[in-house]
């Protein structure tokens, strides 16, 4: 099984590289991404609504949208597209001098219309077992994403300004309350993506969305990848606790798939 997935261009690498984020347009072709579409939409149907009061009940990170971790695993498509030799090598081209990454996590992501409310602005890095920040995500559209439905902002350099802490933790813990200074850097511009389209952002970069004023849900897939040379620390993180990594050792484990250029 295989997805098409086109190469980044230098310039688009090099955007990369100064802003911190980057849009990657028609990174995945139109049947392609269909087909991955109709997978999410069977699987967000089949796990059926969360109930009313579910998403206010939540943790912050619920309120804001839902997720499906590790979909990748249990999706075949899903999986390839993480797999894909083409997505390791714009994930190497796009980091800068590491030679391999893994894949960190798969994640499908929905932000339900009138229901879920804005991503409030954090770094993804400060909650992470890795011993370097090495670490970026791309995040696929799977539908056309109108910048109204929620498509991420990023301010522009923010990943240049080191570990800003974590957010998520307490309400009016966003990176702009912690750290109003953010506001001087860019903010990115409001992006219309199309279904196919991808954006792709560095774990030092300070992001957000707003909420979904569309009608219909917001369908994302995300893949993260790290370097794959990164150690293991041993800060406890659910998805890494138990799994028998050993400190200041690779993560050579089958749930970080390796992919080398
Ligand atoms: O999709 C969103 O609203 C947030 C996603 C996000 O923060 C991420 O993928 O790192």
């Amino acid at each position: 099984m295989d997805i098409a997935v086109r190469q980044a261009t230098d310039d688009e690498v090099g955007f990369f590289q100064e802003h911190g984020w980057v849009r990657l347009p028609g990174l995945v072709g139109p049947g392609d991404v269909a087909a991955l579409r109709e997978r999410a939409v069977a699987h967000v149907t089949a796990r059926g609504a969360a109930g009313p009061g579910a998403v206010e009940r939540g943790t912050l990170v619920d309120r804001a949208f839902g997720q499906s971790r590790d979909i990748g695993e249990s999706d075949e498509l899903f999986g390839a597209l993480a797999l894909a030799a083409e997505m390791g090598r714009n994930a190497v081209r796009l980091l800068h001098g590491v030679r391999a990454v893994r894949v960190q996590v798969t994640n499908l992501l929905v932000k339900e219309a009138g229901e879920h409310g804005a991503t409030e602005f954090h770094q993804d890095f400060p909650w992470m077992p890795m011993d370097r920040s090495a670490m970026l995500t791309f995040w696929l559209a799977l539908v056309d994403v109108p910048a109204d439905m929620g498509s991420l902002r990023f301010y522009s350099g923010s990943h240049r300004h080191g570990l800003l802490g974590r957010s998520f933790t307490r309400v009016g813990d966003d990176q702009l309350s912690q750290h109003p200074w953010l506001k001087e850097l860019e903010l990115s511009p409001p992006l219309d993506l199309r279904a196919g389209d991808a954006s792709v952002h560095h774990a030092l970069t300070v992001h957000g969305a707003p909420a979904n004023r569309r009608d219909s849900p917001r369908l994302s897939f995300t893949v993260t990848y790290f370097d794959a040379d990164a150690l293991y620390t041993g800060t406890p993180y659910r998805q890494t606790d138990g799994l028998g990594l050993e400190v200041n050792r690779p993560f050579e484990h089958p749930r970080f798939p390796c992919l080398r250029p």
